[in-house]
């Protein structure tokens, strides 16, 4: 019933670089679709851009002193590289500070404005009196009054996603001078969402049934519609931003996700601009044959499920013309690392840039897509990573590749045997061969990603043991016709597998028909007959090479060595905190019964601390500094309610204290006298 798809991806601020959390959440889960809907031979367009707008911007442009165009000049470039080399095969990678998209989000404004669907009202709104301004989103942050998460910004929680009003906060804080902001009032226009309500839920209810919605996805919209939806302010008291389409609010801008979520749209204008025909991109946005696809990660749901369609119906009403509204929104849940969230202010995680300096781009793009976080959080160990690696693209794959066109090469001179007559083992390996495609196929349509690659994967572990049981190594001397045979099956399922992961490791695909020997323009590669044995008989192969090379152990040591050399953010000075906050600290006096190095770290020591009443392990990157003997024996400080955490796959039960100094010099906190084992630090 579609006759085109448009599949987007979240559009990332340009203030940070991307890490391997945003990799899964939306943006190889969004590439793996479009890839496989393009060998679907399907009309598909895949939108993507940078968010330029927003307060974290220009917190950051004032930490720096430089303006918030140097920011995101300074990052959208490095993003749209590390994209490209992490393979995203996007159509168009836009700015939202192009002119083009402000126009568009303009354009929606003043429809609105004009419509009289946005109300001007004047309500109360946190102000620094130190800084003399409105705390707008990123620069307030406070206590969060649903999950009582303290950093939650102004405008929403990270940990729980809830969107909040500022003044909703709990002990709010200046994030400029980190003092207690009043309250004051001020005018703002708002989206009237509570309008919306009813055909919202009618909408997800519809589309939901349609096409499957995700149970996290439902979940969240479900607990926003149980709350009600209120009017939102859709401008903010700040200097970068789109300004507003009406007289007199100079010293408004519009509120960042307003255009944001119209940044999708501006990018396909651009897109059809620079491909000649401007009116092209209402092909897809502004037709009822489009199936529009909106991939995100968690804490962008209620955006997309909520506030951009509310927008787009507000428009439709209009009757000017009609924008399709989101098929699916099928949002990925968090990634860890190593057990601990991604942070960019606590410098954890890995960069994608950074990751591809050591490991090649569909490496990662099959480990990440086996553990997606699909409808819960996963991890990401680089132990796995590498096992991942080694034990499946390499020693599956890679290997069933490698002996298929060896055995070829040495006994049938390079050329595709010819099929004779089938026996069981070849007749079953046919059959699998025939019904993967569509198998794998309805898992991707029904955005399972992570099963459509299992599934992919075990046609290539059938092989290997078809490979095994037919055994042609025998079959050469006692039975060449059938070893023909089974040579000429596994090569189709080489040709198969070319089809079946491209979506997945697109280099490795390619290389694969490279050592097939067909060149790019004679590759039928049609998703409906990767199933079908179509390498013809006398074909002449390509030579033999290794499709996936192992990881050692020393390549990931190095990354290792790397990732500890980044470093923490230095000692800012934080924001003032309560007695209450310090008091949910549980500091504890320890002494250190045993200490001894973590294999394959140089910076981790593994410490057994005695509590008094329960010994502790605590991991600690104090390695190059301390010898483990030095430390036996020591009264130490140990933070004793921190979660458990899993370092270098060491469980971590608690923090010891030490100081940092500026030149990397570090001690340990010890004591002066003798106390209890299990005293309270206060
Ligand atoms: N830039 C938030 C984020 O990167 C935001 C997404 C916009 S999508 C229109 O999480
Ligand atoms: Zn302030």
């Amino acid at each position: 019933m579609f006759k085109r798809i448009l599949v987007t991806a979240a559009l990332p601020y340009a203030n940070g670089l991307l890490h391997l959390g945003h990799c899964a959440g939306a943006y190889l889960p969004s590439d793996i679709y479009v890839r496989y809907q393009r060998l679907k031979k399907r009309a598909v367009l895949f939108i993507c851009g940078s968010d330029e707008h927003g307060v974290a911007i220009t917190v950051t442009a004032e930490k720096e002193k430089i303006t918030p165009q140097a920011v995101v000049d300074r990052y959208h470039p490095q993003n749209k590289s590390a994209f490209e080399k992490f393979g995203m095969s996007f159509d168009n990678y836009s700015r939202t500070t192009l002119p083009i998209h402000h126009k568009t989000a303009q354009d929606f404004f003043a429809e609105f404005h004009q419509r009289g669907i946005l109300k001007e009202k004047e309500e109360q709104q946190l102000y620094c009196e130190t800084d003399k301004m409105f705390l707008a989103d990123r620069y307030v942050e406070g206590t969060c009054p649903n999950c009582k998460y303290t950093q939650a910004r102004g405008d929403q929680c990270e940990n729980c996603g809830t969107w909040l009003n500022q003044t909703e906060l709990i002990d709010p804080n200046c994030k400029i001078c980190g003092n207690t902001p009043v309250v004051k009032s001020t005018k703002h226009w708002y989206f009237p969402l509570g309008d919306f309500q009813k055909r919202l839920e009618a909408y997800i209810a519809e589309r939901s049934k349609r096409d499957g919605w995700k149970e996290n996805v439902l979940r969240y919209c479900q607990s926003w519609f149980k709350e009600g939806l209120q009017d939102r302010a859709v401008t903010r008291d700040l200097s970068w931003g789109v300004k507003l389409p009406i007289k007199g609010y100079d010293s408004k801008v519009m509120y960042v996700w307003f255009d944001a979520v119209l940044g999708y749209i501006s990018s396909t204008k651009e897109w059809a601009e620079r491909s000649g025909s401007p009116d092209k991109w209402k092909e897809y946005w502004q037709s009822p044959e489009t199936k529009y696809v909106a991939f995100i990660g968690k804490d962008n749901v209620v955006f997309h499920c909520i506030v951009f369609p509310a927008m787009l119906m507000g428009w439709n009403d209009g009757g000017k013309s009609q924008y399709v509204l989101p098929e699916n929104v099928p949002a990925n849940e968090f990634l860890n690392f190593e057990g601990q969230k991604f942070s960019k202010s606590r410098g954890w995680g890995i960069d994608l840039q950074d990751f591809l300096k050591f490991f090649p781009a569909d490496m990662l793009r099959y480990a990440l897509a086996i553990n997606l976080p699909e409808s819960r959080d996963s991890d990401f160990y680089l132990k796995d990573f590498q096992a991942r690696v080694n034990n499946e693209l390499a020693d599956i794959l890679g290997n069933f590749v490698n002996r298929t066109l060896a055995f070829t090469e040495k006994n049938f001179a390079g050329k595709v045997p010819e099929q004779g007559e089938l026996g069981k083992l070849d007749k079953e390996m046919l059959a699998a061969l025939k019904q993967t495609p569509a198998a794998v196929g309805k898992l991707y349509e029904h955005y399972r990603f992570r099963d459509g690659v299992i599934e992919a994967m075990n046609l290539a572990r059938a092989a290997n043991k078809y490979f095994n049981d037919s055994e042609p190594w025998k079959s050469i001397k006692s039975n060449p016709e059938q070893c023909a045979t089974t040579l000429n099956v596994c090569l189709q399922t080489c040709r198969a597998l070319a089809i079946l992961l491209e979506p997945v490791v697109p280099t490795i695909a390619g290389n694969i028909w490279k050592i097939l020997n067909i060149a790019p323009h004679l590759r039928d590669a049609e998703w409906e007959s990767a199933g079908e044995p179509m390498l013809k008989a006398g074909h002449a192969l390509g030579k033999p090479e290794i499709l996936v090379a192992k990881i050692e152990d020393k390549q990931i040591d190095d990354m290792v060595r790397f990732l500890e050399g980044g470093g923490q953010p230095k000692g800012n000075s934080k924001p003032m905190i309560t007695i209450d906050d310090f008091k949910k600290l549980d500091l504890r006096v320890g002494r250190v019964v045993q200490a001894e190095r973590v294999p394959k770290s140089e910076k981790l020591l593994k410490i057994q601390v005695d509590l008094g009443t329960e010994t502790r392990q605590v991991v600690a990157g104090i390695a190059k500094h301390y010898e483990p003997e030095k430390l036996i024996g020591r009264s130490i400080v140990v933070v004793a309610n921190l979660q458990p955490a899993k370092l270098m796959g060491q469980e971590s039960h608690g923090m010891l204290l030490a100081a940092n100094g500026d030149q990397g010099e570090l001690s340990v906190v010890t004591l002066l006298e003798d106390v209890p084992l299990g005293s309270v630090v206060r």
